[in-house]
């Protein structure tokens, strides 16, 4: 899959982190050539490539460079797609996955959902992802597009608290709220992950309320470097230090 976007975009790295403190999966950002972490041109290029209509290009672009990266790493991938791209190109996005899907552990995270008449679609979608062994995500949950009801529907291998939830922890209601979500997400088996993790006091409490995987600055900013399976487990030092370094990212397939 190549387009206009191939030379202007490339994904960089998020690890989501387990109980033993190491990588479960990667999650693959979007992230511009054009400006670095600290900017917020990705953000703002997502949001009018969804409203626009050609967040589709993207979605497949970055997966096909994080799939490849991801297979010569030897590590597993979470790679985002939203819900426009399977209404869309749910042939190039699946055709994405099925070139280098054989034996490849993969987390497929739904950013949106679907407008409710195209749930046919959804349901075909997560089918065939599973058909070739990837794993379904639910994205930002609490934050807008994705209700109670779609965990059910769809019954995730994994639910991703939004930022905004995790941030949310000092008053009684916003406990309350997370307390229900993990009750929901253990009643069909899912695995939640905390969103935006920045200190420890927050994994601490977090990992109180049944929390077993994070995601977030406290473990580095995200890197265009995909750490290899067989690096040194401190990687994510030396993953924040190249950031801090201003490395220059290179393309990676
Ligand atoms: O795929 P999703 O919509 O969840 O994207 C998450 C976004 O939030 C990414 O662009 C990522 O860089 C950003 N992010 C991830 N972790 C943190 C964090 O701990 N703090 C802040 N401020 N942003 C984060
Ligand atoms: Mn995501």
């Amino acid at each position: 899959m190549h387009n206009r976007f191939s030379q202007l975009l490339l994904p960089f790295y998020q690890p989501v982190m387990g109980p033993a403190g190491t990588p479960v999966y990667f999650e693959a950002l979007m992230r511009t050539y054009a400006a670095s972490e600290t900017r917020d041109l990705h953000r703002r290029l997502l949001e009018v490539a969804e409203e626009a209509g050609f967040i589709d290009e993207i979605d497949c672009v970055i997966a096909q460079q994080a799939l490849a990266a991801a297979v010569e790493a030897g590590v597993a991938v979470g790679l985002n797609v939203s819900a426009f791209t399977i209404q869309n190109a749910l042939e190039d996005f699946l055709g994405v996955l099925k070139r280098r899907a054989s034996g490849q552990p993969l987390v497929v995270e739904l950013t949106e959902t679907l407008q409710p008449d195209r749930s046919d679609l959804m349901h075909r979608f997560v089918e065939e992802a599973r058909s070739i062994g990837a794993q379904i995500a639910i994205d930002d949950y609490g934050d807008g597009h994705f209700e109670a009801a779609d965990i059910g529907f769809l019954a995730p291998d994994f639910v991703k608290l939004a930022m905004a939830r995790v941030k949310n922890l000092s008053c009684s209601s916003g406990r309350q709220w997370l307390g229900d979500a993990v009750a929901l997400a253990n009643g069909v088996g899912a695995d939640i992950v905390a969103e935006g993790v920045e200190d420890e006091a927050t994994r601490a409490l977090l990992s109180s309320m049944g929390v077993r995987l994070f995601q977030g600055h406290l473990w580095g900013l995200p890197s265009h470097l995909l750490p290899r399976a067989k690096d040194p487990p401190d990687w994510p030092t030396a993953a924040r230090a190249g950031v801090r370094r201003g490395y220059v990212a290179t393309p990676l397939s």
